[in-house]
């Protein structure tokens, strides 16, 4: 008889969660099974089970709140629902990138899934020091192949605007709106930062020019359904090795502008770079690697797969890949930001241990944020920005 999946939605613990892999027969009759709670990020659950031979599944379970903040903020549970079809969508395009789905319960709001515990969260790898050669290739096809099959040049445009509706994500879209593209350039509530950087946050504030252009971003990630994106994508949603990279947590999957996601990864690797200048040189050129293999692997689907009567007209390809990688530079600049003053941090900023370095490294970030909006229509290409970049690092 079932006992954990009930008619009303709770919250699991580590006992009830391995009575459900049991309910769910994920594992043999006779296994002796453990289960941590091992979730670190800002929104749910995560339960590790494993049995006495160590295979293992994850169950993921949304929190009817955000849990980085407490009950005060409640959070529709309907994400676990929308991350479940992401997951299985972009597995389905990129299948060496993603974690399999064994079960969901829309209730319940969890996902079983493939237990990736012998990877690492890359945040975290990172700033240990250790380095993932394949990373930054193996994000560049992820990329290509989810957001060029699930745009009008990769599938029906039919079947498009159903997959435009069934991924609409209004609770975890306005996150992103007021967290990223909101909050930071205004004396928001949400806000944090140090009081050191406060001369520097106040200029912001008032910085009309800059406001323009993080409006218009703002605009264009409200407003431009170009393909399904991850939405969150940054260092702390993916699981590494030297060998594999794994795209975790697509919660935030919404139709939006493609540049974002792409936006979101430069960012975060930029972050290693600004928070650890000997390594800059080696994160520009994952980024190049990063850039060159997206549309290497871009353009070869639109070669061969491209759907659009217009495909071969010359020049589509190259404006298309053009707006995305401008729009890219732009989002890039607006986490860069975000990251830094507004309520969500990372680590590889906040975790140094120096408070002058901290601080010094948390103004290069919102000047190289500022910039990066500003200047991004004039970058005709990754080396341009690479260019630029390196001379930042002497400043
Ligand atoms: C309240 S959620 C804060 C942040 O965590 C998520 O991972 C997203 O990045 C969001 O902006």
């Amino acid at each position: 008889m079932s006992t954990v999946i009930q008619e009303t939605y709770q919250p699991l613990t580590e006992e009830t969660a391995i009575l459900l892999a049991k309910e769910r027969n994920l594992f043999s009759e006779n296994s002796t099974l453990s289960c941590t709670e091992i979730g670190d990020g800002n929104l749910n659950l995560v339960f590790h089970i494993k049995d006495q031979d160590g295979k293992g599944i994850i169950i993921k379970q949304a929190l009817p709140y955000a849990k980085v903040v407490g009950e005060s903020w409640p959070l529709t549970l309907k994400r676990a629902t929308i991350e479940a079809e992401a997951l299985k969508l972009f597995k389905k395009h990129a299948p060496d990138f993603v974690p399999d789905v064994y079960y969901t319960n829309e209730v319940l709001a969890i996902t079983i899934m493939e237990d990736l515990s012998h990877l690492t969260i890359s945040r975290k790898g990172l700033i240990d020091g250790n380095e993932y050669p394949l990373l930054a290739s193996h994000l560049g096809t992820y990329l290509a192949n989810t957001t060029f099959f699930t745009s009008e040049f990769g599938v029906d445009k039919g079947q498009k605007k159903e997959l435009v509706g069934k991924f609409i994500n209004p609770e975890l879209c306005k996150i992103t709106e007021d967290l990223i593209f909101s909050d930071p350039y205004f004396d928001a509530e949400t806000n944090d930062f140090e009081p050191q950087l406060t001369s520097t946050v106040e200029k912001l504030w008032k910085d009309t020019e800059l406001k323009l252009q993080v409006a218009l971003l703002r605009k264009s990630f409200l407003t431009e359904a170009e393909a399904l994106l991850h939405g969150d994508l940054h260092t702390g949603s993916l699981f590494v090795s030297k060998e594999e990279t794994k795209v975790i947590d697509p919660e935030f999957a919404y139709f939006g502008p493609v540049g974002f996601d792409i936006g979101q990864v430069i960012a975060n690797l930029l972050f290693q770079a600004i928070a650890f200048e000997e390594k800059s040189d080696s994160i520009y050129s994952q980024v190049r690697t990063f850039w060159n293999v997206y549309q290497n692997q871009f353009s070869i689907l639109w070669e061969h797969d491209n759907l659009e009567p217009f495909a071969r007209i010359d020049g589509f390809l190259s404006s298309t890949l053009q707006k995305y990688f401008q729009d890219a530079v732009g989002f890039a600049g607006c986490e860069l930001i975000r990251r830094t003053i507004g309520l969500a941090h990372v680590a590889d900023l906040d975790g140094l241990p120096d408070e002058k370095e901290r601080i010094a490294a948390k103004e290069k970030s919102l000047a190289l944020g500022r910039e990066l909006i500003l200047k991004r229509n004039e970058f005709t290409s990754i080396e341009e920005l690479v260019t630029f970049l390196q001379t930042k690092k002497y400043e």
